[in-house]
């Protein structure tokens, strides 16, 4: 039995974000623009809650290798620095604290901002992906896209 494929495995799966940005004419920042695979739209969170966070369903466990962080590229690319990056089995509930000592978590803190993309790697397998901001002061979160490289299971 061999391998699988190493895959990207969080393109067009489900997500969501803490918060929508409200905009005129339509919603274009909603959390799919992190992982449609379009590096050049961006998903932003309201900017109205502290500590905001993205995340993505890969739909099922994975044994999971490297997450690439694309951070926006037009502008405002400050605002994604001092970030986790976190990796569960079971969905996330409770503060960013609360997931930073569950057991079965995998976290990994990243202090600079983030590039194009930054890469992590990871040893953990998981069906959540989370990239969760550490301000403590209300900030959005853009990012361009998140893509997740990993193994499915067979
Ligand atoms: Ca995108």
């Amino acid at each position: 039995m061999g391998l699988e494929p190493l895959r990207q495995l969080a393109l067009d799966k489900d997500v969501k974000q803490s918060s929508d940005y409200a905009s005129d004419g339509g919603f274009p920042y909603g959390a799919d623009k992190a992982a449609d695979g379009d590096r050049f739209n961006f998903s932003t969170t309201s900017g109205k809650d502290a500590q905001p966070w993205w995340q993505v369903d890969l739909g099922s466990v994975a044994d999971l290798e490297r997450v690439d962080v694309y951070n926006r590229s037009d502008c405002c690319a400050d605002r994604t620095k001092d970030y986790y990056v976190l990796v569960s089995d079971e969905p996330f509930t409770g503060t960013l604290a609360d997931q930073l000592t569950k057991p079965g978590v995998w976290s990994h803190h990243e202090t600079a901002q983030a590039g194009g993309p930054t890469a992590i790697p990871v040893a953990a397998h998981g069906r959540y992906v989370r990239v969760w901001l550490a301000s403590e002061k209300p900030v959005e979160l853009n990012m361009s896209e998140v893509e997740v490289y990993g193994r499915a299971r067979s």
